[in-house]
């Protein structure tokens, strides 16, 4: 009988596999599949393996009424209620670290694709504008600009080393000052004042309430004429609304967003700006560190079913 409630549809055949390989599992991916779960196998689900960005609630987590653990693919766990999970003796856990490198890899290529316009220059070639004698319009220079770092947890300093490589000159907000190398500038909690002092904003935090809108209307005002703004975290981390009225006003040079509010449904005014370079939340999406997530996941869920510490918790 199955003992893990695989939640979400997302997994692909090697990794369900993974998941059944540490005890027999059900996949019921939507809250209505869950409810039309027979009582006697619902009541037998002791862990959920969950992937990707819907709600996971605490009447979800009452449809399970032995459920001890719901361990998260990925390293965001927002859409977990992680105080229901608490309140219920649920365990929480994620993929942190694994991602680390690639996420960063992602900033960094929406930064040089925005600022060396590598998607126009690829159609310049195939469309034949080049070949009918015209150059590529002038772009810029990113190595050696002020960039500001919002968020310098493991992510953000895997973002600002790969700066640093470029000549960039770090600032950057976090909870608590880091041990860096010399010369990066701290800004404490205030994202203007780190807003003011850069050209190239990454947002890097955490996703959930407490950073909703953490790059606010003021500090995307504060960038200025030649800001441009990176997003690898969550939608909800950047006030999207005055984000867009920035870029459509010029307020902004631009922005290169892997992550937004509604996604999978994009704004259509975001569509529309031409100033915009645009991702389908890929961050994470390498074949290696995708394997390495599931193993973490099913590490997780192993070290439960074994009773021995969670590798990585998060309550
Ligand atoms: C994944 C992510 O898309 O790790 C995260 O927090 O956002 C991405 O790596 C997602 O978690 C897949 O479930």
């Amino acid at each position: 009988d199955p003992v893990i409630l695989i939640s979400a549809p997302y997994f692909d055949a090697e990794e369900r596999a993974r998941i059944e390989a540490v005890a027999p599992a059900v996949l019921a991916g939507t809250p209505e599949e869950r409810s039309a779960l027979p009582e006697d196998v619902r009541a037998g689900i002791r862990a959920v393996a969950n992937k990707g960005h819907k709600p996971f609630d605490g009447d979800q987590m009452d449809l399970f009424p032995n459920l001890e653990v719901i361990s998260q693919f990925g390293v965001g766990y927002d859409k977990i209620d992680v105080a229901a999970a608490t309140a219920r003796g649920i365990r929480v856990t994620n993929t942190p670290d694994v991602l680390n490198e690639d996420v960063a890899d992602l900033a960094l290529a929406l930064m040089l694709g925005w600022s060396r316009e590598i998607v126009k220059g690829d159609a310049w070639v195939r469309e034949g504008t080049w070949a009918s004698g015209r150059e590529l319009p002038l772009n810029r220079k990113m190595s050696g600009a002020p960039v500001g770092i919002a968020g310098m947890g493991r992510i953000g300093r895997a973002i600002a080393d790969r700066c640093a490589a470029f000549g960039m000159e770090v600032h950057y907000t976090s909870r608590s000052a880091k041990d860096t190398p010399e010369g990066w500038t701290y800004h404490g909690e205030d994202v203007v004042s780190l807003a003011k002092a850069v050209d190239w904003m990454v947002v890097a935090v955490v996703g959930g309430d407490h950073t909703k809108g953490y790059l606010s209307r003021a500090a995307i005002q504060a960038l200025g004429k030649r800001g441009v703004v990176i997003n690898i975290a969550r939608g909800s981390c950047i006030d999207e609304e005055a984000l867009i009225e920035a870029l459509e006003a010029g307020d902004i040079a631009g922005a290169g967003l892997d992550v937004f509010y509604n996604e999978p449904h994009v704004d259509a005014r975001l569509i529309a700006l031409p100033n915009v370079l645009l991702q389908p939340h890929q961050a994470s999406s390498t074949v290696e560190t995708r394997r390495d997530m599931s193993i973490a996941q099913c590490d997780n869920l192993t070290a439960y079913f074994e009773g021995k510490p969670l590798p990585t918790p998060v309550n």
